[in-house]
């Protein structure tokens, strides 16, 4: 567990990393518990500290300084990118803003810390990088925030992976399944615009499993094809500013203009093949992320559902008593375990963001650029365009009747 408290209440003699965040909703919670959480749990080079956040809604954003113990509260992330005691900035905000935030940050001198997707557009993706490398060279650091890679049985699969235990990859299937939005009825909230948002299930689900396929895989996308279709193309106003997943219609209706869900094949660099599906119209379905890797001496599946286990197929084993098992990934040699707790007693959605500011705080300490960088986010905005090409195209053929 992290440096032992010394009587006057500061920690030894680590140095301060003093975080400033910007947004306090879903994500803005999540990452406040991750930064209140990881000097508590790992030994870290340097000490977090929760200096200050930001949010448009004073009395709001008060409140939420209150509940996730940061130290000062501003309402004009500006305010918040200027100050003297932050370190770092965490940008926690819908994706319209993440570019012209980042960009102010790093020329601050600050390191940043980005929520996914990088950006709305791939030309703000390919600013922000720019940005990062030159501050790169001021020893300042900028990190993209895909926190699924985190999660310990990810980060076992991507060393198994590695280590060779699937031997030549040919597939990789992944789905990323939600149900917020099968009542025609939920109002127009700003995921559902293309101006604030950039697009719909494809950015928000679409880039995770984007990312988690070419992390596990150790390759990139070479190539992408793809349908994609907005099912409800008009919904209710909502009441006042939204948030999250939830939110209350005020009458009247407006444009949905981002997909609500997108379907995709893809070609890896090695010629391996991928299937990709986001959608936030799966009826029964939360949060349902699979993956499922299948290569020439094994196969991995992974399920968020289910997120303490990782199911390994070996196949070289002889075929009478091979076949996928259960590993219980709660070890403590088990990525990022050690400081947990005793097998089998498992961890939850919230410590992918803890583990997320660990590996970000050891990277700043040792002057390394952290990963997912800024370039790893501009290379999955890539794809998203070329899906979002590719479904424009509308390369799909018509059976004709023989
Ligand atoms: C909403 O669809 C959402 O909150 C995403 O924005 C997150 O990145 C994902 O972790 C859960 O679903």
């Amino acid at each position: 567990m992290g440096q032992p408290q010394q009587p006057d209440g500061t920690e030894g003699e680590k140095p301060p990393l003093r975080v400033g965040m910007v947004g306090y909703a879903f994500m803005g919670a999540a990452h406040s518990q991750g930064w209140r959480t990881v000097g508590r749990v790992f030994d870290l080079p340097l000490r977090p500290v929760l200096a200050a956040i930001c949010g448009r809604d004073g009395a709001a954003v008060r409140a939420a300084a209150d509940r996730h113990g940061w130290a000062a509260a501003e309402t004009d992330w500006r305010d918040l990118v200027a100050r003297d005691d932050v370190d770092l900035v965490d940008i926690c905000t819908p994706g319209d803003s993440h570019a012209e935030i980042a960009l102010a940050a790093l020329a601050a001198g600050k390191h940043v810390l980005c929520e996914k997707p990088l950006a709305n557009t791939v030309e703000e993706a390919e600013a922000m990088v720019e940005a990062a490398e030159a501050a790169r060279a001021d020893g300042r650091l900028a990190m993209v925030g895909f926190n699924y890679r985190r999660l310990p049985a990810i980060a076992l699969a991507r060393s198994m992976v590695a280590e060779g235990r699937l031997g030549t990859l040919r597939h990789v299937r992944v789905t990323y399944l939600q149900d917020w939005l099968v009542d025609p009825g939920f109002p127009l909230t700003w995921r559902l615009s293309k101006e604030h948002a950039g697009s719909g299930a494809l950015g928000d689900l679409g880039a995770h499993i984007v990312d988690l396929a070419q992390y596990l895989a150790g390759e990139r996308l070479a190539g992408v094809s793809a349908i994609t279709e907005t099912f409800v193309r008009e919904r209710p106003l909502p009441e006042g500013p939204t948030s999250g997943l939830s939110a209350v219609s005020a009458g009247g209706t407006g444009a949905v203009t981002v997909d609500d869900a997108a379907l995709f094949t893809g070609r890896f660099t090695s010629g391996a093949l991928a299937s990709f599906e986001a959608t936030r119209y799966a009826t029964g379905r939360k949060n349902a992320l699979r993956i499922e890797l299948n290569g020439e001496r094994g196969s991995l599946a992974f399920d968020l559902e289910r997120l303490n286990e990782l199911s390994y197929h070996d196949g070289t084993e002889p075929g009478t008593h091979a076949g996928f098992r259960r590993i219980l990934v709660t070890e403590p040699d088990h990525p990022y375990l050690d400081a947990w707790w005793p097998p089998g007693h498992g961890l939850g959605y919230e410590h992918s963001f803890v583990h997320q500011a660990r590996d970000l705080v050891h990277a700043i300490a040792a002057g390394r650029t952290p990963e997912p960088s800024f370039a790893d986010g501009l290379q999955v905005q890539r794809v998203l365009a070329a899906v979002e090409e590719s479904a424009q195209k509308n390369s799909v053929y018509t059976p004709t009747a023989v």
